[in-house]
Formats: C-alpha cells, structure tokens, sequence
C-alpha cells in the first residue's frame, strides 16, 4: 500500500483531538492507539465523492473489503458505484448522514480505532443494516459470525484439552471454570463438550501464552489484547499469561484485574463461530467493565449460536431478557462505534491462519 504513508503533523494534532471523545465509555481502562495508523492518510480524502479519481481512495477501498463492504477486489483509486454504495452502507451502520460521499463526519468514523472482525459478513449490497430497523419497530439481531460463516459439524462432540504451562493455577482451580464456560454454550445447543488429556489430538485447546508465541498474534503484556481465539475448525484458545487473571470474585476489586470466566465464555463463543455483538449485555459484545464477571449468555448470545448449531432439545436455556424477534437478516452487525470498540485492542484473527 503505498497510500497510508503521507501523514502531515497538523492531521496527528487533529486526530489527537477526536480521540478524546473515544474515552467516554466505561471498559477496560487500557492504554490504546488513538487512531489505527494504517487509516491516518484517509484524512486528505475530505469531500471525495463519485467520479473522482484521488490518491488514498484506493486504502479506502481496501479498509471496506477488509471489513466486509465490497467485495469485488478492485483497489483503484477511481470512486465508483460500488464505493460509493459501500459508502451508503458503511454509513447507515455507523448512523451517519447517507450521502455516499466522503464527508468529514465519514472521515472521523473511518479513521477511529476499531474492532478487527468484519461489519458485514457475507454481505451484500441489498441488505438492510442496524439501528434503522429496530427504530421501525423489528427486533435486529445484533451478534455475528466470521466470514463465510465458519462452524463446527451441527451436534458435534468436542473434545478439548488445556495445558498447564505458563500459568499461575492448577488443573483443579482451572478445570471448573473451563467445565462451567462450555457447560453455558452446551446447555443452549446440541453441542456436546468434554475433556480429554491428549492435548494435540483435542478439537479445543486451551492454552497460556507470553508475548510471540508462534501463532502471528504475539501478546502484548499486561491489558491490551486479553487473549484470543480463533474461528472453527481451528480451535485454538490462548490467554495472555501477563494478565492479572482473577478466578474468585473478590479479587476483581483491584485494578487491573481481569475476570478468567468472563473472559473464557467470550472467547468459547468465537471459538464456535460467533464474532462480536452490539447488544452491551451480551458476553460476545468486545468490552468488559473492569472488575465486573459476565458469564450468563443473553438471549442475543443464544440466538447468535443457535442460528449456527440448532437449539438444545432438552428446553431453551433460560434468558435474562426476553426473546426477541428472530430477524431473518442475522448477519448483519451494527457496532455502536462510540461504546463497543474503543476501550479495548484487538488483534485481528482470520480463518486463514494455518495451524
Ligand atoms: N481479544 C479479542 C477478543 O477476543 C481478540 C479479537 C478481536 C478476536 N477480534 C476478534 C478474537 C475476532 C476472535 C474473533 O475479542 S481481547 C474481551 C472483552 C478480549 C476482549 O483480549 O480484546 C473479552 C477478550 F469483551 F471483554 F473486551 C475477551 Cl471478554
Ligand atoms: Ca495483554
Ligand atoms: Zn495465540
Ligand atoms: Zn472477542
């Protein structure tokens, strides 16, 4: 990419500035990049609509296939119908002003820190998207899935396996945890879990990592990216052994600690498919309150999975919320770009990982 490169002092100054107000939700209070370096030369892009032909247009254009709002693979720098209906998308996920153009307030949004999964998967241009729908009255799901929709064979029998290695507890502090974690996602699927010790031959394994540790996602030390997990059928679950994992909850009172459950039934669920949710409550939405355990599914969480495996036979898992109405448009994601993504790093995880 030669575009994102040319980054002027006067735009750094100016995108210190917006970052400001990416503070104002309650998360983690980890330190972050302001603004995704990658995004910074979007900045000259200003007032860019049909047409035109700019440099940079063409890291736009890689930026939407990245998160899924075009697809047809052309990175020129030529402003088309398909950018600018990419456009149109992109800002009526983000309840922008829909001009297909590269307005400022656009601008803004794109150059924000963000998530690394997809708005869109496997999207297309005749969908409808976000908080639009649900202000017309329809209940919109809100959870997601990886591209191209990835999953586990429906009423699969999964085995998985944990290594002590790296680590501050043991196998019998650990193993209820990790029983409790599947035994939520179980309970609202046909899906079956249980431990084996073999760990290279488990469809799951759990493991504590420091920093590189092979895999092209090297931690980071203690907060920024807590751990992560990547889509099926790969299975593998890492966690940042630099973090302050609590496993009781009166350790969640001092600062900087990290809840191991909450953070275990996240990472299940992007193990079995799901990507990140808008609905705050839920345990796939990318932010966590400090010192706050989240580990009941929502009824979002149970939608999300049970549009993926089928719903569990022995009765639906009792929900904090009521149910809502199952949308048909299931894979659309709408961030609430202020609260979701900010307070948190992300590392970006791909199926196309080898293993
Ligand atoms: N780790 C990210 C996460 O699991 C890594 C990640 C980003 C990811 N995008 C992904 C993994 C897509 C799979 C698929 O979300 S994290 C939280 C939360 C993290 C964050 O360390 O930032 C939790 C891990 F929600 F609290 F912010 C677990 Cl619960
Ligand atoms: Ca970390
Ligand atoms: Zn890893
Ligand atoms: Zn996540």
């Amino acid at each position: 990419m030669r575009t994102s490169s040319s980054i002027s002092g006067l735009l750094l100054v100016l995108l210190l500035s917006f970052s400001g107000r990416t503070f104002v939700s309650g998360g983690f209070d980890f330190p972050f990049e302001d603004v995704n370096q990658a995004w910074r030369g979007f900045l000259n892009l200003s007032g860019c609509h049909k047409g035109e032909n700019v440099t940079g247009l063409d890291a736009v254009k890689k930026y939407f296939q990245q998160f899924g709002y075009l697809t047809n693979g052309d990175d020129s720098d030529e402003f088309d119908d398909d950018l600018e209906k990419a456009l149109q998308i992109y800002q009526t996920n983000f309840d922008l002003n829909i001009t297909g153009s590269l307005d400022n307030e656009t601008l803004q949004q794109l150059v924000k820190p963000r998530c690394g999964v997809g708005d869109i998967i496997n999207g297309t241009s005749s969908m409808k998207y976000g908080r639009r729908l649900a202000a017309v009255g329809h209940s919109v799901a809100h959870y997601s899935f990886f591209p191209g929709r990835p999953s586990w064979p429906r009423q699969a029998s999964l085995t998985y396996a944990f290594s002590l290695s790296n680590q501050p507890f043991t196998a019998e502090q650990l193993r209820p945890i990790i029983v409790r974690s599947f035994a939520r996602w179980e309970a609202a699927t046909t899906l079956k879990f249980s431990e084996v010790s073999d760990y290279s031959s488990a469809n799951l394994r759990i493991a504590f990592f420091r920093g590189d540790h092979g895999d092209g996602e090297p931690f980071d030390g203690p907060l920024g990216t807590l751990a992560h997990a990547f889509s099926p059928e790969n299975g593998r679950l890492h966690f940042d052994a630099a973090e302050n994992w609590v496993i009781d909850v009166a350790g969640l009172s001092a600062a900087g600690t990290v809840d191991l459950e909450s953070v275990m039934v996240h990472e299940i669920g992007h193990l079995l498919g799901l990507g990140h949710s808008s609905v705050r409550e839920s345990v796939m939405f990318p932010t966590l309150l400090t010192g706050t355990k989240k580990v009941d599914l929502h009824s979002d969480d149970v939608q999300g999975i049970q549009l993926l495996y089928g719903g569990n036979p022995r009765g639906n898992v009792s929900t904090p919320s009521q149910q809502s109405e199952r949308s048909s448009d299931a894979s659309s994601l709408f961030w609430s770009p202020l609260l979701s993504c900010f307070t948190i790093i992300l590392s970006i995880i791909f199926l196309s990982f080898p293993l």
